[in-house]
């Protein structure tokens, strides 16, 4: 089993992707908010997952929120840390701490609109093109190798909402996807910092290809060649 915390600031819909994912050999083993009143915390307390609340107000700096935050992880034995709508710019220290074992999912393409805003800043911009990405972080904002991207198309009378909303119902795909890819021991970071999955098949198009032996329902009715 794999320990995962998962930190969240607010309404926690990619938490509850990931835990309603069912992640065989995952185990959620806290969900922690900077915000005391984050709406995640709710659904995680349903679920009989331990929740805590690390309020950034409460201290005088980033260095010590951070040092409190990282303490309050590895009480739970964090082997895996997932930033899920976690709105707090991370120091240096506390990203080489869990280097390796931390991963976020931003609202846009990367390395297109790194920060805040991305989906007004991507109207505006007038890019057809538009989506999510997860990534390993880095001390670098939104700059870390990419595990997985989601694209959607930018249609006429987007606005803020209509986009987003786009987005997220990827954003409950792929961010799943990604942590049972890490669960699964399956992804590793070259030295030129690209992300590869092990035994992931991709055809001229660019789809991913599910390798044989986990399409989902084979077994009884497999029809693969012997
Ligand atoms: N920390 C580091 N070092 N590197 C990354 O790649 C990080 C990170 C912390 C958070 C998520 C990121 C996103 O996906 C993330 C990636 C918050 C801000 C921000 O400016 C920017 C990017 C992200 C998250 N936060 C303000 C701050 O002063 C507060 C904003 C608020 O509270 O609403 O920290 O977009
Ligand atoms: C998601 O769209 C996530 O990508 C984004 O905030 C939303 C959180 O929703 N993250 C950031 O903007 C990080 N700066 P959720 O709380 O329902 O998962």
């Amino acid at each position: 089993m794999k320990s995962i915390v998962i930190l969240i600031s607010g309404r926690g819909s990619n938490m509850e992707a990931i835990v309603n994912a069912g992640i065989p050999g995952a185990r959620i083993a806290a969900v922690i908010s900077n915000r005391p009143d984050a709406k995640g915390l709710a659904f995680a307390a349903a679920r009989g997952i331990p929740t805590a609340v690390v309020d950034h107000k409460a201290f005088p700096s980033r260095e010590a929120f951070d040092a409190a935050l990282a303490e309050t992880i590895d009480t739970h034995g964090a082997e895996l840390v997932v930033l899920a709508g976690f709105m707090r710019v991370l120091t240096d220290a506390f990203v080489r701490r869990y280097e390796g074992r931390l991963m976020n999912i931003h609202p846009s393409l990367l390395p297109s609109f790194p920060g805040l805003h991305t989906h007004q800043r991507a109207i505006e911009a007038g890019v057809r093109a538009h989506g999510a990405t997860v990534h390993f972080v880095t001390p670098a904002l939104d700059c870390g190798p990419v595990v997985i991207q989601a694209v959607v198309p930018v249609l006429p009378g987007d606005d803020e909402d209509s986009l987003s909303a786009r987005v997220l119902r990827q954003e409950h795909r792929i961010y799943p996807q990604a942590v049972r890819w890490f669960v699964e021991d399956r992804l590793t970071v070259t030295a030129q910092g690209q992300v590869r999955v092990r035994d992931e098949a991709v055809d001229e198009a660019g789809w991913t290809i599910p390798s044989l032996d986990r399409v989902p329902g084979a077994g009884a009715c497999d029809s693969r060649p012997s």
